[in-house]
């Protein structure tokens, strides 16, 4: 069985997102998702979420491409992460092109996945805060 992991904060759950799943899941046959929980983002993103880390991970385990859904807390994990879980593939979206490319060292396949365009979190935001009702 081929083994997929992707790491992300998946706050307000878009299709970008869903497009980056099911591509991620389409490179193996089981894809574990690890979400950044609520200190992480803040601690070491800097990100404030609007749903808290049980919300994001019952929105993401809805999702049929995605067999496991798990923490992320430190940076550091996914080391420890590809082994504990004998990963094939490490999969992130292309905005983080070359950052993680010291897992090859692990054994293990890195994947950059073009970001899908024109949609974001920050972009959902601005645009709510904007529109006129
Ligand atoms: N993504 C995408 N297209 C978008 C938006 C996001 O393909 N329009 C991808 C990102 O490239 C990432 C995943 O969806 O691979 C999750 O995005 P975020 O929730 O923004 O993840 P991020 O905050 O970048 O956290 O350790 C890695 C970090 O946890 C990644």
């Amino acid at each position: 069985m081929k083994k997929v992991i992707t790491y992300g904060t998946f706050d307000l759950l878009h299709y970008g997102h869903i497009n980056l799943l099911k591509r991620a899941k389409s490179l193996g046959d089981y894809l574990i998702v690890v979400i950044s929980t609520d200190e992480f983002n803040w601690n070491e993103k800097q990100k404030k979420c609007y749903f808290t880390y049980e919300q994001r991970k019952t929105l993401v385990e809805a999702v049929r491409y995605v067999d496991l859904v798990i923490p992320e807390e430190s940076w550091e994990q996914k080391v420890t992460d590809v082994h504990e879980y004998h990963i094939d593939t490490f999969v992130m979206g292309d905005d983080w092109k070359g950052k993680f490319d010291f897992l090859e060292k692990e054994g293990v396949e890195v994947v950059y996945l073009p970001r899908t365009p024109e949609i974001s979190t920050t972009e959902i935001k601005n645009s709510l805060a904007t529109r006129e009702y």
